[in-house]
């Protein structure tokens, strides 16, 4: 089709009701259309060449639209486009992916549930959790409890495992969650150390047991590191304080590994950087780098042995749970990720990219903390780099930068005042020193226009 960007956006605003977005405020501004990518780039329908800090929506591992993902879609579209799963059918695309991330996971998670997106894939794991203490005849434990800033989705279940309260607000809240504060240091940690506040925020777990009475909880669930609640990165005593209480008072737990999965953070699993022994796992994006729809719930022992040995209908299940073309897809993806040492490129990169953002940005009068794990980060804007003060809410900095930033054909995200990033695990030496030349305007024009605002 041969639009005009004007005639796209005229069309856009008139008929797509893109997510998460003030459609008001968009109608007004107009879309920026994205055509084409390739590697860690982006184009938009002017022809601007975009560098993506954010691998799509922290997607896309093995970078945009390489070939032997769309071979490997085209070839198994070819052969079979889709059968279900349901019938006592089954692919071979999908039992070759469900035993390939056993492999993967070292068989700590030797079963998968496939679903569409990391919403699904979450969703499983609350029915799953609840499931199970039915079948082990435990049936009041039903609580999920989950985070502030937490982010498990946007369906109901997703919305309400996660800590949004903005999502609560509007979606209302459904019955069987709680949540407990998260391990955000920079945020709350006040005169702590880091260490101090990690073990304070993993005891609210402790404490919240207690309250709600552990006969009623089923599980915790929680990223690793939590994406997009800002790329809070929990202090090294948060997880085995975490992983303590889950032991003593039996619970289930799930990481929620859709961003941290395949490479992110420098191990395969965000499970592995933290040292997690979770019983659950959702993932996503990582998982076809974003190409086409797919995640899953990954199922250990523990709850597979029950839910196999007790038997009687699993009343779950969607269409496209284990969609040949999707699997296909991964299976390639995963492929390109071992073979190009992605997941250790990603550690070693992550390192050049942090120590180049502080080279060039830690002394910066508006930058509060550089943080990051292998090529995952956030860049914290602070009105006083002494007491981690924030900026009023509705001075929206970060939502300033992140204009800049998109002014400057690069793409950083806002959440709060934390500029959050998440590249391509290909990210070569040349396209680190674009990132940081970029990431660097952007602060430096946010930093002038709120200095002209009176901010600082
Ligand atoms: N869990 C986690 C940890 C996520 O980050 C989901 C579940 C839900 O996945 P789906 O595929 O249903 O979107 C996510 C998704 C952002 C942003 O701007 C982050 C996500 C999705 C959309 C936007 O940071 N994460």
């Amino acid at each position: 089709m041969t639009y005009t960007t004007k005639q796209w956006q005229a069309l856009d605003a008139a008929h797509f009701l893109h997510p998460f977005t003030d459609h008001k405020a968009l109608a007004e501004q107009g879309s920026r259309i994205i055509t084409k990518a390739r590697g860690v780039y982006l184009w938009d329908s002017e022809d601007h060449k975009i560098l993506d800090g954010m691998a799509g929506l922290w997607c896309a591992a093995v970078g945009h639209s390489h070939p032997e993902l769309v071979e490997a879609a085209a070839r198994q579209m070819s052969e079979l486009s889709f059968y279900n799963a349901f019938f006592k059918t089954a692919t071979p695309p999908a039992i070759a992916l469900a035993s390939r991330l056993a492999e993967l996971t070292g068989q700590r998670f030797r079963h998968a549930f496939f679903a569409c997106s990391g919403s699904e894939a979450v969703d499983s794991i609350i029915r799953t959790m609840r499931h199970y203490w039915i079948l082990k005849g435990e049936p009041s434990r039903q609580i999920i409890i989950g985070r502030q800033y937490g982010y498990h989705g946007s369906t109901i279940a997703g919305s309400a495992a996660g800590g949004m309260e903005d999502m609560h607000k509007q979606a209302g809240q459904a019955p069987g969650f709680s949540h407990i504060m998260a391990p955000y240091w920079y945020g709350s940690g006040g005169d702590m150390t880091p260490e101090e506040f990690g073990l304070k925020a993993a005891q609210a777990l402790e404490r919240r047991i207690n309250e709600l009475g552990a006969e009623n909880v089923a599980g915790f669930l929680a990223e690793p590191l939590q994406g997009a609640g800002g790329v809070i990165i929990p202090p090294s005593t948060y997880w085995p304080e975490i992983q303590r209480i889950c032991k003593k008072y039996d619970i289930l737990l799930a990481a929620d590994e859709v961003i941290c999965g395949f490479g992110r953070t420098g191990r395969w699993f965000g499970s592995d950087s933290f040292r997690i022994e979770a019983d659950l796992m959702s993932i996503a994006k990582g998982l076809t780098s974003g190409y086409v729809p797919l995640s899953a719930m990954l199922v250990g022992d523990r709850v597979a042995d029950l839910l196999i040995s007790e038997g009687g209908e699993y009343y779950h299940g969607f269409t496209y749970s284990g969609h040949p073309v999707a699997c296909a897809v991964a299976l390639a993806n995963l492929d390109v990720i071992e073979r190009d040492g992605l997941v250790d490129k990603a550690a070693h990169q992550g390192e050049k990219l942090r120590s180049a953002l502080n080279d060039r940005l830690a002394d910066h009068p508006l930058v509060g903390e550089i943080r990051g794990v292998g090529l995952v980060g956030g860049i914290e804007l602070t009105a006083d780099k002494k007491t981690r003060a924030f900026f009023p809410e509705n001075a929206e900095v970060g939502m300033r930068c992140r204009n800049h930033c998109f002014q400057n054909d690069f793409i950083m995200r806002a959440v709060r005042d934390t500029m959050v990033f998440a590249p391509p695990l290909i990210i070569d030496d040349t396209q680190i020193e674009e990132f940081v030349d970029r990431a660097a305007l952007a602060i430096d024009l946010t930093y002038a226009e709120i200095k002209d605002a009176g901010l600082v």
